[in-house]
């Protein structure tokens, strides 16, 4: 029983997991679209307009949610994934839809994607420099390491 829990911990920690785009390198390798090994904010901004005009298939300028959700299940199918990892990573997708969609409209606008996206970004982003690269690894690290003290001391 404790070995399931674990393994499940496992996998779901696991980077290659979808939609994995927290994992530094995973963003990095899906944003670095120059290949120079950084995130500039302006790649950045170019791939996240690409992506959105892709997932808005009738062009109305928002992600309603069959085109939001709808994209990520025919993603997600691509990788011949089990049952049980449909339904927990769809059930994920409903919630992200949710979060995105701030104001409860049913559509994820333009703003509401950006802003997500940005928040992204900065999270990585650790050493404050605009650009997210290998080395924001070790900033966040050392960052991680101060809260870490932090906690332990109060
Ligand atoms: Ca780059
Ligand atoms: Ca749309
Ligand atoms: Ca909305």
């Amino acid at each position: 029983m404790r070995t399931i829990a674990v393994g499940l911990l496992a996998f779901m920690l696991s980077p290659l997991a979808l939609g994995a785009s927290h994992d530094l390198k995973t963003f990095i390798s899906e944003h670095d679209l120059n290949h120079d090994g950084s995130v500039s904010k302006e790649e950045f901004a170019q791939e996240r307009e690409r992506l959105f005009a892709a997932m808005d298939t009738d062009h109305d300028g928002g992600l309603s949610h069959d085109e939001y959700v709808g994209d990520y299940r025919k993603r997600l199918m691509s990788t011949n994934p089990e049952a049980a990892t449909v339904q927990r990573q769809m059930r994920q997708a409903e919630v992200r839809f949710k979060v995105l969609d701030s104001n409860k409209d049913g559509k994820i606008s333009p703003a509401e994607y950006a802003y997500s996206g940005w928040r992204m970004f900065t999270h990585h982003d650790a050493k404050n420099d605009g650009a997210v690269s290998i080395e924001d690894e070790g900033a966040k690290k050392a960052q991680e390491d101060k809260e870490d003290k932090g906690d332990a001391a109060k």
